[in-house]
Formats: C-alpha cells, sequence, structure tokens
C-alpha cells in the first residue's frame, strides 16, 4: 500500500467515525427533566435530546423547538400523556406531560419517523 493510499483510508475511517458519531452518538444523549422546562431540539429527523428523564407523578414542562419546516415535524405525540401538540417553525412551544407510573414513554411525530422516549422514574 502507498503512502497516498494509506491517508486516502485513514480519511475514509476518520470519517465513517466521525458519520456514527454523528447520526447516533450526538443525538442518543439522556437529558434529565430539572427545574425548569426541558428544551427539546426538533431538527434533522430526532429530537436532541431523544432520551428525556422526568419524575413520575408530577407534571413536567417539555419545550419543543422545531427547526425542521417539513410537515413530519408538525406534530408530537405523546400517547401515554394524552398530547397531541402542533409544533410552529422556530418558536418554542411548550407542552405539560404528567406521567404517573414509572416506566419508559414514547414520543413520536405523526408518522412515528420521530421518536423520543420519556422515563419515568
Ligand atoms: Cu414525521
Amino acid at each position: 500500500m502507498s503512502g497516498a493510499e494509506l491517508a486516502v483510508n485513514v480519511a475514509g475511517l476518520a470519517l465513517i467515525a466521525f458519520i456514527v458519531w454523528w447520526f447516533w452518538l450526538s443525538h442518543g444523549r439522556t437529558e434529565r427533566a430539572g427545574a425548569g422546562p426541558v428544551e427539546i431540539v426538533v431538527a434533522d429527523g430526532v429530537y436532541s435530546p431523544s432520551r428525556v428523564e422526568v419524575p413520575a407523578g408530577r407534571p413536567v414542562v417539555l419545550r419543543f423547538i422545531r427547526r425542521d419546516p417539513s410537515p413530519c415535524a408538525e406534530k408530537v405525540l405523546i400517547d401515554a400523556a394524552g398530547v397531541a401538540a402542533e409544533l410552529p417553525v422556530g418558536e418554542p412551544r411548550e407542552v405539560v406531560v404528567t406521567l404517573p407510573e414509572p416506566g419508559e414513554y414514547e414520543f413520536t411525530c405523526d408518522m412515528r419517523m420521530y421518536r423520543g422516549t420519556l422515563v419515568a422514574r
């Protein structure tokens, strides 16, 4: 293998590592609800954070910030909490959620392309 080929391979591996990090790891963080609202950005097909820990049995404010103008992102559904909210583009929309029982609850867009999890503890 020549030096040039080696450099190309190393660059390729670095690119793959970056893509893996970007698509899976950078968006896969968990956020724990504190005193204030939990901000969830809706962009590029993912909720960030996509896992949010909330206290069970207490109301929590989720502040959705939609950056994705595509119709796919226009609604957020949290079935377990009876929430179906329209999200305006670029304007924060707060949703109050109370999950009575500990457990994991999904939140999604209308088409279930955007997916996130609320972890009630
Ligand atoms: Cu969608």
